[in-house]
């Protein structure tokens, strides 16, 4: 299949988006087999499958790198309590945040799991998204941790989209292990990831390191574990304070460490160091109302690549709208819109391990976004406003 008439964001050249103004794309076998001007198209690459994209912006599909889509219920009854002057630590310390989803999530069948998350899959969907990272962490116990990564896997049979699923048994203590945190990670978390990848549903682990959480120590043991199985690791860090989460994932090579609201310059350069990507969730940090803003610019000094994600999730970031989450990272974290665009692709594959995607530049799978847009920073700018045209996924139209 051959693009032409089109304005094409490489993003494979750091500078101005990698703009061509008037470009043509050639797609093969699921991959891109040629971009470049519209003047040079070599001839093996023209075909009678050609589309005239009548000058609108193409660039790669989004990738939503972070997401806790799978879930049941919902908190609104929370977020109104949030309003009325609660805050998210005194409502998990109550026993609710986290842990009422737990037992929404653990009641609930494998189908209404579903069908829920595909709501939310399908908002996604309609925004330009190729592919989601999903995580466990709503069961913490064996089989409802195994449930919602089997519930993650069913979505890329049931939609055109790909998912990556990170084990999040370390995301909260369960009631039932209230005051031995210890205790639920070395008889439940463990045993329960080693199960979930011997299923094959696990692509990394993740855990939740915060004062409401887990300690270093403690996702230091989750780490070994993942370690032995030859899983990569990620972590919310520094979220709420910061604790040394993000150095802990960088001796641990962790292909990310998210949130980092709290991180320090040194934290920066540990990042750097470790070659992972800072995931920053604009949406968590909107929905807390948090004021301190993750260190964008040590982030820039160091060199750390940044990614962006929705976070999606029933408590501290009820959103499903990786363009919003963009403006998000612009108007709350001073990012920029190339930067942003770089964070919902390029970066937010990098953040998942992944090298084959994020650009386009030949040989990457052709996974595309097709926008009524003439520039790229019209996709962060806009407020509320879906420009999407077409996606192409795998070179299917
Ligand atoms: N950090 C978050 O923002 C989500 N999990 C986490 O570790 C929040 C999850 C929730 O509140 O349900
Ligand atoms: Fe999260």
């Amino acid at each position: 299949m051959l693009l032409t008439n089109a304005k094409i964001a490489r993003l494979a050249k750091n500078d101005d988006f990698g703009l061509i103004e008037d470009g043509a794309l050639a797609m093969k076998d699921g991959h891109i087999a040629w971009v470049g001007d519209a003047g040079d198209i070599p001839d093996d690459h023209r075909t009678s499958n050609t589309h005239d994209m009548e000058g609108r912006l193409i660039t790669p599909a989004l990738i939503d790198c972070h997401t806790h889509i799978v879930f049941g219920g919902n908190r609104a009854r929370e977020f109104e309590l949030r309003l009325t002057g609660a805050s998210y630590e005194e409502i998990a310390r109550a026993g609710g945040g986290i842990v009422s989803t737990v037992s929404a999530t653990r009641a609930a069948s494998e189908d209404d799991l579903l069908a829920d998350a595909l709501t939310r899959v399908d908002a996604m969907i309609a925004e330009g998204v190729s592919l989601i990272e999903v995580k466990s962490g709503y069961g913490l116990d064996r089989d409802t941790e195994l449930k919602m990564l089997r519930v993650a896997r069913a979505i890329a049979s049931k939609r055109p989209i790909e998912v990556r699923t990170s084990f999040l048994g370390a995301h909260a203590v369960p009631p039932e292990y209230k005051g031995q945190p210890d205790a639920y990670i070395d008889d439940v978390c463990i045993p329960a990831l080693k199960a979930a990848h011997g299923e094959g549903l696990v692509d990394a682990v993740d855990g939740f390191c915060e004062g409401i959480a887990f300690d270093t120590a403690q996702i230091g043991r989750v780490f070994e574990a993942a370690q032995n199985l030859g899983l990569p690791v990620k972590l919310h860090a520094e979220q709420l304070s910061n604790i040394g989460g993000t150095k802990l994932a960088a001796d641990y090579g962790a292909m990310s460490a998210d949130h980092l609201e709290y991180a320090t310059s040194d934290d920066a350069q540990a990042l750097k160091a470790a070659g992972s990507v800072a995931v920053l969730l604009p949406g968590a940090y909107y929905t807390l109302r948090e004021t301190k803003a993750p260190p964008v610019q040590a982030f820039r000094d160091h060199g750390v690549p940044m990614a962006l994600a929705t976070d999606c999730n029933p408590g501290s970031s009820p959103l499903a709208s990786l363009l919003l989450t963009m403006n998000m990272g612009c108007t709350l974290f001073r990012m920029t819109p190339l930067e942003v665009l770089l964070g919902t692709t390029t970066h937010a594959a990098q953040a998942l391990g992944l090298s084959d995607r994020g650009q386009i530049t030949p040989g990457a799978r052709a996974d595309l976004c097709v926008w009524n847009a003439d520039h790229p920073a019209e996709l962060a700018y806009r407020i509320g406003f879906n420009p999407l045209h077409a996606r192409i996924i795998g070179g299917v139209l």
